[in-house]
C-alpha cells in the first residue's frame, strides 16, 4: 500500500484539526495529514473574502439608535454565503493524498454551524470575520471564579452569540478551589434559573471534570473564554495525553503559562471532538442584527411582540414590555444592562 502510487491519489474525507499560514493538519481515516489548499480553492477564497468585506459592513447599532424611533428600519442581511470564506478548524474537507504524510485539499464541505468573532485585525471600515470553530454544537464558556475575576457582561455577550448561532452553551466556572466573591455564586444561580447548564470545576482538585467530560461525549465542543481562566488546563484533564494520540505537539497542552494561539481540535476517546482556543479579550456580536438581539436573551422572549411599537428595541420606548419586566424585577437588571451595552456597540 505504501509503495503503491495509486493509493496516494485516493480521495479522503477529513476534519481540519488546526491551521496556520495556509497549512492544515487534517484528521482522516488514514491518519493525520499535513495539507495545503488546491490553487483553485485559494483563488475562490480570496474572491469571496473581498466580496464579503464590501457587502457585509453592517450599520453600527449606535448609529441606528440615533435615528428617531419611527425611522428605525429593519436591517436584515440575507446574503448567506454557502461557501466558507476561509478554511477553519472543524471544517470537513475532501482531499487527496500526496504521500503518506501530506495531502491537497480539493473541496470544503458545507458547514452545519460555526462560531465567529471579529478578527483582531478587523477595522470598522473593513470588518473581518474569524471563525473560531466550524461544525460545532456546544461551547464551554469558561470563566474563572477568581484570578482573573469573571466579567459576566462578557458571558452575556457569549450567550447571545450562542443563541443566535443555535449552539448550546455550557457555562463553566473554573478555579473553584480559589476563594471567590459572592457575586460569582449569585450569577451562577441566575444562569441556572435561565435554564443554562452551569458547571463548577477545578483543574487543581479535579472537581467537576468527570461531569464536564460526560457533557462532551459525542458532541463537538469549543472551549472559549478569557485568557488565563484555565481552558487548556481543563482540556488536558478531560483528555490526558490527547495531543500524543493525534500525533501533534501543541503548545496548548503544555504545562505552565503557554498561551494558546488559534484553535486546535482534538478527538475525544469517548467519542466526539473538543477544541481549545485562544483567550478572548473583547467579543463583538458580529452577526446579530439589532432587532434580533432581544430574542437572544432567553428571558426576554415571553415579552417579544408585547411592546407598544412593533419595532421596539427596548431602550427608551414608551409601552415597552421588556423595560416593564425589568422594573417589575422579573428580568434581572444586570442582564438588561448587558443587552443595552451590546446594542450600543460596546465591545466587552
Ligand atoms: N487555582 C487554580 N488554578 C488553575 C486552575 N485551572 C488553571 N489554573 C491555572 O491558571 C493558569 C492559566 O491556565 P491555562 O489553562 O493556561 O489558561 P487558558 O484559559 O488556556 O489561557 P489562554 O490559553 O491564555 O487563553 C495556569 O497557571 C493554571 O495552572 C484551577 O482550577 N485552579
Ligand atoms: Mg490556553
Ligand atoms: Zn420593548
Amino acid at each position: 500500500m505504501i509503495n503503491d502510487p495509486e493509493a496516494h491519489s485516493e480521495t479522503l474525507t477529513g476534519v481540519v484539526l488546526n491551521g496556520a499560514h495556509g497549512i492544515y493538519d487534517v484528521h482522516t481515516g488514514a491518519g493525520v495529514l499535513r495539507c495545503t489548499l488546491r490553487g483553485k480553492l485559494k483563488k475562490a477564497f480570496a474572491q469571496a473574502q473581498s466580496a464579503k468585506s464590501v457587502n457585509k459592513s453592517r450599520p453600527r447599532y449606535d448609529k441606528m439608535l440615533a435615528l428617531p424611533k419611527s425611522e428605525r428600519i429593519e436591517h436584515r442581511d440575507s446574503s448567506v454565503n454557502a461557501l466558507p470564506v476561509r478554511l477553519s478548524v472543524g471544517d470537513y474537507v475532501k482531499l487527496h493524498r500526496l504521500d503518506s504524510k501530506t495531502g491537497l485539499i480539493d473541496e470544503i464541505l458545507p458547514r452545519s454551524s460555526e462560531l465567529t468573532r471579529k478578527d483582531a485585525a478587523s477595522t470598522e471600515k473593513k470588518p473581518v470575520q474569524q471563525t473560531m470553530l466550524a461544525n460545532l454544537d456546544q461551547v464551554a464558556l469558561v470563566f474563572a471564579a477568581a484570578q482573573p475575576q469573571p466579567h459576566f457582561a462578557m458571558l452575556d455577550r457569549y450567550l447571545a452569540i450562542c443563541e443566535s448561532a443555535g449552539i448550546r452553551p455550557i457555562v463553566c466556572l473554573n478555579k473553584l478551589d480559589l476563594p471567590h466573591e459572592p457575586y460569582v455564586g449569585e450569577a451562577a444561580a441566575l444562569y441556572a434559573r435561565l435554564g443554562y447548564t452551569v458547571m463548577w470545576t477545578s483543574y487543581k482538585t479535579g472537581e467537576g471534570v468527570d461531569e464536564l467530560r460526560q457533557l462532551l461525549r459525542d458532541h463537538t465542543t469549543l472551549f472559549s473564554g478569557p485568557s488565563g481562566v484555565g481552558k487548556s488546563s481543563l482540556v488536558n484533564s478531560i483528555e490526558p495525553g490527547m495531543a500524543i494520540k493525534t500525533g501533534l505537539v501543541s503548545e496548548a497542552t503544555g504545562k505552565g503559562k503557554h498561551t494558546t494561539t488559534g484553535s486546535q481540535l482534538y478527538p475525544l476517546s469517548g467519542g466526539g471532538w473538543l477544541a481549545d482556543s485562544a483567550g478572548i479579550r473583547a467579543l463583538a456580536t458580529y452577526d446579530i442584527a439589532p432587532e434580533d438581539l432581544a430574542g437572544c436573551f432567553v428571558e426576554f422572549r415571553p415579552y417579544l411582540g408585547e411592546c407598544l411599537y412593533s419595532n421596539c428595541l427596548h431602550i427608551d420606548e414608551d409601552g415597552c414590555a421588556i423595560q416593564q419586566a425589568v422594573e417589575d424585577g422579573v428580568i434581572d437588571e444586570r442582564r438588561y444592562r448587558s443587552y443595552t451595552r451590546i446594542l450600543s456597540g460596546e465591545e466587552r
